[in-house]
């Protein structure tokens, strides 16, 4: 198995060219994403194993997604292109520096994903397990598919992490919350955003839910911090301070760079501290690039950036 296995839903994705909004838009450029396949195309980039399990419509975008995260070089043996329903979409439009996304993906071919689609032996074979909020958001059966895959990484003494990923286009906070705050429970690295945090906890303050992190057995990694991630281990919080970033372009993606990054930290044997902060790096990487995964970094890319050689200029 890849060091790192994940699963989730990956779309077709559409994305309003020319800075206009969608009802005005003449062009839509294609591409795709899933904050899960992004994770795994991130660590296939920084020169990990990684596994990304899915189902996607046996359709034109399903293929296409699939032939592209396969060229990544990410493990996709475990995919699965079916009949049963198509490939979901999203369609995203940038005004003026914000972005919104628009999802057609309600009865997609992944909201069928059951517990008979995973592969025991294959997560087992794994380092960590590596989950996200989006995928139990889908469906009843997709809530029952993520615990039984954390149950079972649990049970082969793999590591479970999760980001929870909140979406409210896709549920209430209510329902989130019922959801999410479990499947924390069992995490063994928890990797919210301060925001998710605030609205899964209800309040505003960061002492309370500090608090709250603390009766987690997880380590946390709190993203989205004004100026740097924070990292809750047993009882001590340290901050990593993020890279500086001259011109941000896109900032959707930036979250599962991180995660990438971090993993890739975690499966090198890093520390959390060096780990988090390999994670900063490839994030700040993905915001000076239009798309969810396109500005991801290789290994020799940060390798540059480390040494301070910059960018190569041809
Ligand atoms: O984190 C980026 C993802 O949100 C994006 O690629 C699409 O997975 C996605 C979603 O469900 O919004």
């Amino acid at each position: 198995s890849p060091e790192v296995v994940t699963f989730g839903e990956s779309m077709a994705l559409l994305i309003a060219e020319g800075g206009k909004g969608l009802e005005y838009a003449s062009a839509l450029s294609p591409s795709f994403g899933g904050a899960e396949s992004n994770v795994a195309i991130g660590l296939a980039r920084l020169g990990q194993t990684s596994g990304w399990c899915g189902r996607l419509g046996d359709d034109p975008f399903g293929r296409r997604i699939l032939k592209v995260i396969r060229g990544e070089g990410v493990d996709v043996s475990r995919v699965r292109l079916t009949d049963e329903a198509p490939t979901g979409m999203m369609v995203r439009e940038n005004v003026a520096g914000n972005s919104s996304v628009y999802y057609y993906r309600k009865l997609s071919a992944a909201s069928f994903m059951r517990l008979e689609h995973l592969d025991e032996s294959y997560i087992a074979g794994a380092k960590v397990l590596h989950l996200t909020g989006i995928t139990p958001a889908l469906s009843a059966s997709c809530v029952e598919t993520a615990h039984a895959a954390v149950d079972i990484a649990k049970r082969h003494g793999v590591k479970v992490s999760f980001d929870p990923n909140l979406r409210l286009k896709l549920w209430s906070i209510e329902d989130a919350r019922k959801v999410l705050l479990p499947l924390a429970m069992k995490a063994d690295y928890f990797l919210p955003g301060l925001d998710e945090l605030k609205l899964l906890y209800e309040t505003d303050s960061v002492d309370t839910i500090i608090g709250k992190l603390q009766e987690l057995s997880a380590i946390s990694i709190i993203k989205g911090g004004d100026d740097c991630t924070f990292v809750l281990e047993q009882g001590h919080l340290t901050s990593v301070p993020y890279y500086k970033v001259e011109h941000v372009i896109d900032t959707v993606g930036a979250g599962d760079g991180f995660c990438a990054g971090f993993l890739a930290g975690v499966v090198r044997g890093y520390s959390m501290v060096e780990a988090v902060r390999l994670g900063n790096l490839v994030g700040a990487q993905v915001i000076q690039a239009v798309g969810d995964w396109e500005g991801l970094p290789s290994a020799a890319e940060i390798d540059r950036l480390l040494s301070g050689k910059g960018h190569v200029e041809r």
